[in-house]
């Protein structure tokens, strides 16, 4: 790290001293679970790089945008419509944190029993250590799951630039018209923040912006059903990772380039594991960086992950945004419906989801599927056991894991990982 990357920390009130001992946790993290990966495509070295400079590059460029009078939006989840934060001069950065952080101190304001996302986003802001928070001109919370709803209460005293979403729990012409609500609601508050008025050219734009960086997720995603698989699921997870933060423009031709070379894996038959490696799909709930437990201990036992059916996965990315309206009302519905779909587990009732996990575990050919449920998360771990039934019942394989983001549980994860692999033989 430069003198000037700790300048522009200190700058945004960080504790240095704090956020150099979670930058080494965070280096190491990644160089044994990434830099050990045998034959990893070439193209990946964009990632080495964006995780090299994940609190210095990025946060600068986005300190850039602001002098020229560009806003920071800050989310916590896939609901927040990333179009109109694009159309109204702004951009959207992931906040969900992936590490224990100042854990004393957050179980003084949240109880022991919230699941370790929250816990995390709270430790990262009361250790001072996340740019993208300290620089961010809104931070949006969104009502989904309870200990969510909750946690913003609590955090709207410790962030004076709060902003809560309301959202709908059931998928009802009510439910629709409350998230329509909130979505204009939304786009009012920031032309309130960036002083811009989106119009329907805007708004355009920022659909195709949002739109060209999903399809080529959607690329990477789908070169993963090819066996061998030419990509590991620690790396794909890492695409899904960068996509929450990462220069929009940037991701897409980068993404595109690591595609080109997949392409040309799958047609010499070279994978990241050899063929007929155990197959697994993931569903459950989001992995943020640097939560990479869980993938980690599948393919070091010697599985590929070949699709994550999650918020940092094909949950959030799955759709497209049409953009075929000539006014912003029609844009603003476009939009409206693409969000609609998403299939998260605070909604009741959330069949969609269980067919979902279904056919993606078919459309990527997995072999089982591992349920991945945060301890007291209760939206998912509820949804767990419907899955695992609905898999039982089309004959896949599925393994129920709960765990945290400690890593006191690896080597009960490990033998139960193993166990399930050999099933699969
Ligand atoms: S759309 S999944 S990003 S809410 S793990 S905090 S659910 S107790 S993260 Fe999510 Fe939006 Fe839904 Fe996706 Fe609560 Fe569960 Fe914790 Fe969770």
């Amino acid at each position: 790290m430069s003198e000037e990357d700790r300048k522009m920390w200190s700058d945004l009130g960080m504790d240095l001293q704090a956020h150099d001992q979670l930058l080494d946790v965070l280096a190491n993290n990644y160089r044994e679970t990434y830099m050990s990966q045998e034959n990893r495509p070439k193209s990946t070295q964009y990632f080495d790089f964006v995780m090299n400079g994940i609190h210095g590059q990025r946060v600068a460029e986005l300190l850039k945008e602001k002098e020229q009078g560009r806003k920071i939006v800050g989310s916590y989840c896939v609901f927040v419509p990333e179009e109109i934060v694009q159309a109204a001069n702004a951009t959207l950065v992931g906040l969900c944190s992936g590490a224990d952080f100042a854990m004393e101190e957050v179980e003084k304001y949240l109880p022991r029993n919230t699941c370790s996302l929250i816990k995390s986003s709270l430790g990262f802001k009361l250790g001072k250590v996340c740019p993208f928070l300290e620089s961010a001109d809104m931070i949006v919370g969104e009502n989904t799951c309870d200990g969510k709803k909750k946690f913003y209460e609590t955090f709207s005293e410790l962030v004076p630039n709060m902003y809560v979403m309301d959202l709908p729990q059931v998928k009802s012409e009510q439910g629709k018209e409350l998230m329509r609500a909130e979505f204009y609601r939304f786009l009012q508050s920031l032309q309130d923040i960036t002083g811009y008025r989106v119009d329907v050219e805007s708004l355009k734009q920022g659909i195709k912006t949002v739109n060209e960086k999903r399809k080529a997720i959607h690329r990477l995603q789908s070169l993963r059903k090819a066996d061998p698989a030419p990509i590991s699921g620690l790396d794909s997870l890492l695409a899904n990772q960068i996509y929450l933060y990462e220069d929009p423009q940037r991701f897409t031709r980068e993404v595109h380039k690591l595609c080109d070379e997949l392409e040309e894996r799958i047609e010499r038959r070279e994978g990241a594991f050899p063929a007929n490696t155990p197959r697994i799909l993931i569903t459950g709930c989001p992995m943020a960086v640097p939560n990479w437990k869980v993938p980690y201990i599948v393919e070091s036992e010697g599985a590929v992950i070949v699709g994550e059916e999650s918020c940092v996965g094909e949950r959030g990315n799955r759709n497209l945004t049409r953009d075929d309206g000539n006014s912003l009302e029609d844009l603003m519905e476009a939009i409206l419906d693409r969000y609609f779909q998403i299939d998260c587990a605070i909604f009741t009732p959330n069949q969609e989801r269980t067919e979902h996990i279904l056919d993606m575990a078919k459309r990527y050919r997995a072999d089982g599927v591992i349920h991945y449920g945060l301890q007291f998360c209760q939206p998912y771990i509820q949804e767990s056991f419907s899955a695992e039934k609905a898999l039982r019942e089309n004959d896949i394989p599925a393994l129920r894991l709960e765990t945290d983001y400690s890593q006191e549980d690896i080597g009960q994860l490990q033998t139960r990982v193993e166990a399930f692999l050999e099933l699969l033989d």
